[in-house]
């Protein structure tokens, strides 16, 4: 087993991390900025090493400065958490070269997934849904990309290949804007990701986001926790997740499930994955992978029992799976909502000194959350503060049990979500289930 652990990460990841290690009898060290000094963690960690002034770029987008505290702390292994650098091919490849352990796949198998072209094409070998499209990346001969979007039928959508997570696209209604939105989405991906390589796909119009949790130990076990819904979001920006995604026919569910397993041993993937898709008129289409623990892989928990991160640093310790799929029961319903320090209307960010914290309780209530009385939420970095996350036998008993959580839980001095999150959880469409990626904005439009 690792024998000490950075937590490469702040605010309630990096709580995440540090209760999974002291379950496993691993040593932890927080790294932090100078603004985090007050995080939570910072006092259950073994030791703590501020990395950097506030600016994240400074701090935990630093890479010589993470790996010096590891360093200077003799840690053995650095977990990356959600953002920042987990998903950075280069850091984990100097992490490894540094002679440490980075919990997490390759550098390779992150570089495959961060170039969405190469992604794409791995999945299609190894025999995972993917949207109708290029099939690799969109070349100099306009005559080529109209012929294959003409063959697609538009409406089609331009992608960069160093994209994802919603930037760098573009839709394209008809074919006369075709080739000008071709080379602006191309000189606009060339600036923000220093690779100017786009794509092609039919632009699904009223999909929802469900996406597949996998865990595998590169030993040749691979294994899937069912799958999660995503689709209220705003500006790419989720808002209500739940496990299992509503209405997916039993059938479904599981021949896609077993191919992202299969990919994940195709691939020699090691750790926690997420597989994305976009799902329509009863098919999937795989869109994007990611490569780290998700904020919202809590749900996935919930249904399943299993401790992803907990599974994480076992794998990146050499030991296979603890579990075999045949061992996975996935049994009940669970929701999070995500707190951010912002104004529920305009969705202002809204740092500041947390007056009062009462978090909710009772049956099948979690709350994943750094914060505490007298915590001030410094305005550098991300507004997530808490997860609310609830668990029940069944949808609707899980719903109740949000609501009746979100009722109870009271932050006093920064503006929240909260309020938001109440009008949600009682709105008849999302009650129902099943709404699509644009449900949020076109409701909030109203
Ligand atoms: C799409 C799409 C429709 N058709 N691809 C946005 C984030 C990135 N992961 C991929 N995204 C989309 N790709 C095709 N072919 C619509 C979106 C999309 C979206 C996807 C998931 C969750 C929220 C979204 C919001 C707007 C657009």
């Amino acid at each position: 087993m690792l024998d000490k652990v950075v937590i490469a990460n702040r605010g309630e990841i990096a709580l995440r991390i540090l209760r999974a290690c002291k379950e496993l009898g691993i040593k932890t060290v927080a790294v932090h900025s100078k603004a985090d000094a007050d995080l939570m963690h910072l006092h259950l960690a073994d030791e703590s090493v501020c990395i950097g002034p506030n600016s994240p770029t400074e701090s935990y987008l630093n890479i010589p400065a993470i790996i010096s505290a590891a360093e200077v702390t003799h840690a053995t292994g650095i977990h990356p958490g959600y953002g920042f650098l987990s998903e950075n091919a280069d850091f984990a490849e100097q992490v490894e070269k540094s002679g440490f352990t980075f919990i997490g796949p390759s550098a390779d198998v992150i570089r495959l997934m961060g170039d969405k072209v190469s992604a794409i094409a791995a999945m299609q070998k190894a025999g995972v849904p993917t949207v109708p499209g290029s099939d690799g990346s969109l070349t100099n001969d306009n005559q080529k990309t109209l012929s294959i979007a003409r063959k697609i039928g538009y409406p089609v959508i331009i992608k960069a290949a160093g994209g994802g997570g919603g930037r760098g696209m573009r839709v394209v209604h008809e074919e006369a804007e075709l080739i000008s939105s071709v080379a602006l989405t191309k000189s606009e991906a060339g600036a923000a990701f220093n690779n100017d390589t786009v794509y092609l796909e039919k632009f699904l119009q009223n999909p929802r986001h469900v996406e597949f949790q996998v865990l595998a130990d590169g030993q040749g076990n691979a294994i899937h926790l069912g799958d999660r819904d995503c689709s209220l979001q705003r500006r790419h920006q989720k808002v209500i997740e739940e496990a299992p995604a509503p209405y997916i026919p039993e059938d479904k569910r599981q021949e896609v499930a077993s191919a992202c397993t299969r990919a994940c041993i195709e691939l020699g993937y090691r750790g926690a994955g997420t597989f994305e898709f976009l799902y329509e008129d009863g098919e999937f289409y795989f869109i994007e992978m990611n490569t780290r623990v998700q904020v919202e892989h809590p749900v996935t928990e919930m249904i399943s029992g299993i401790d992803i991160v907990k599974e994480q640093l076992r794998i990146a310790s050499g030991m296979p799976l603890s579990v075999k799929q045949e061992d996975i029961e996935l049994k009940g319903h669970a929701f999070e909502c995500r707190i951010n320090a912002e104004d529920p209307k305009t969705f202002m960010p809204s740092p500041g000194n947390v007056k009062q914290f009462h978090a909710p309780g009772g049956n099948g209530i979690r709350v994943d959350s750094h914060i505490y009385n007298g915590y001030s939420v410094p305005p550098y970095y991300d507004s997530l503060i808490a997860k609310i996350i609830s668990y029940g036998p069944d949808r609707e008993t899980a719903l109740l049990r949000m609501k009746n959580a979100l009722d109870e839980t009271v932050i006093e001095g920064i503006k929240t979500n909260i309020p938001l999150h109440q009008e949600l959880v009682t709105d008849p469409y999302f009650k129902e289930g099943g709404v699509s990626i644009h449900y949020l904005e076109k409701k909030l439009a109203d």
